[in-house]
């Protein structure tokens, strides 16, 4: 057995830790395509065939591939040559089962998207990233994909002056608004996920967290349409907790889809595989999915490292959904334990879900014991009994109990 095989073997493994398609694991094309270009260095893996990766994602247990119009014909192809690429594509997909739950438009690659897509200050340039989102949109209806994601990687800028931010969201709700008319128009049975990310590679880019997607969302002429997907590294790229933007866009009844990877705090974009970076914040995101019903896919936006080798790569793939289903049983065992129930009690989550005040504004207002009754330095004086729980809740993800 050579050593890339162990390797292999150890990251696969069985039982209950064997990734099936009910688990509803997805895969970009262009994650395990990468083929490691970066600023400094070139490629180091040759290009990977669409049709191959649809079939080793099918052999690891995934159940669906989502691509950049342009990840499955290349910018620029004939009308043959992309109706070629699309039935080849199809034909793997018919006979692997696998399905295409997501579709996106590749808005930052070509240099014409250099001042951006939907926002560049090129009125002929925004009409063009328009049309091309739109083909993507029908494309995504024929492959029966549920959501359209959009990220505005080139939507931003490095300096002050060279965009008016007012007029670029103005430019951002007229593109938006125009793609929920097309899929209303088209009888289309798609939602429009936003995917925030705070910068890489403009200097700022537009609608940088969640929370900015979010109140973007809101100003749209059809606010149903649309939703988010948050990425796991972008939210940690800007300093912020991903469990609670998450948590956020599930309360709105927003998350569409989320792109799940690994990030080492706030530096450059990492895309390492999910688990890898912030594991208990992996913990608790996907103890958050698991307990609030979430149905959609679990989708991995991540780059094998350019160090690693086309074994490498699937290893870091199967290393993904692994993660992920250690993390679901460790935090299943967290939620089962009595000894955490009792914990959560004694730090008062049940109190939390309790209304405020259920006796309305008159109530409150008439309740001494709340205001000229109440003993606040007494209340102050409580222990809120945190790190115990959380003591637990480490236990569980280092397999303690
Ligand atoms: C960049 C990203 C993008 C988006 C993709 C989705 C290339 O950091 O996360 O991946 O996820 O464009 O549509
Ligand atoms: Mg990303
Ligand atoms: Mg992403």
């Amino acid at each position: 057995m050579t050593a890339t095989t162990a390797t292999t073997d150890v990251l696969t493994g069985a039982g209950s830790l064997t990734p099936t398609p009910g688990d509803r694991f997805s895969f970009g094309l262009w994650t395990v395509g990468w083929q490691g270009r970066d600023p400094f260095g070139d490629a180091t893996r040759p290009p990977l065939d669409p049709v191959e990766s649809v079939h080793r994602l099918a052999a690891l247990g995934a159940y669906g591939v989502t691509f950049h119009d342009d990840d499955l014909v290349p910018s620029g192809a004939s009308p043959a040559a992309r109706e070629a690429g699309i039935g080849r594509f199809r034909s793997a997909l018919d006979r692997t089962g696998m399905a295409v739950p997501m579709v996106t438009t590749n808005l930052f690659t070509h240099p014409v998207f250099k001042d951006g897509g939907f926002t560049a200050n090129d009125r002929d340039i925004r009409r063009y990233a328009l049309r091309k989102s739109l083909r993507s949109l029908d494309l995504a209806a024929a492959l029966g994909a549920r959501v359209y994601v959009a990220w505005g990687g080139r939507e931003g800028a490095e300096s002050g002056a060279a965009k008016d931010v007012r007029c670029a969201l103005d430019r951002l709700k007229e593109a938006f608004d125009l793609l929920g008319e097309y899929i209303t128009g088209q009888g289309y049975d798609l939602r429009v996920a936003i995917e925030p990310k705070p910068n890489e590679p403009r200097g700022d880019l537009l609608l940088p967290t969640v929370g900015h997607a979010l109140a973007f969302i809101e100003r749209l002429e059809r606010p149903e349409l649309y939703g988010v997907n948050p990425e796991v590294g972008h939210e940690q790229m800007a300093g912020l907790n991903v469990p609670h933007a998450v948590a956020q866009a599930l309360w709105a009844g927003k998350l569409l889809h989320i792109d799940l990877n690994g990030q080492n705090g706030v530096k450059y974009d990492q895309d390492l595989r999910f688990g890898a970076g912030d594991l208990r914040s992996a913990f608790w995101l996907v103890d958050l999915l698991e307990t609030a019903g979430y149905q959609g896919p679990r989708h991995f936006d991540f780059k094998p490292p350019r160090t690693e080798d086309s074994a490498g790569v699937w290893a870091s793939a199967a290393g993904c959904m692994r993660n992920y289903l250690i993390l679901r049983e460790r935090a299943a065992a967290f939620r089962a334990d009595p000894r955490v129930r009792e914990a959560l009690r004694a730090a008062r989550l049940d109190e939390l879900a309790r209304p405020t005040a259920p006796d309305g504004l008159a109530g409150l207002l008439a309740d001494r014991t709340a205001h000229e009754e109440f003993d606040a330095d007494a209340a102050g004086e409580r222990g809120m009994a945190f790190e115990v729980l959380d003591q637990l809740a480490l236990d569980h993800l280092l397999a303690a109990r």
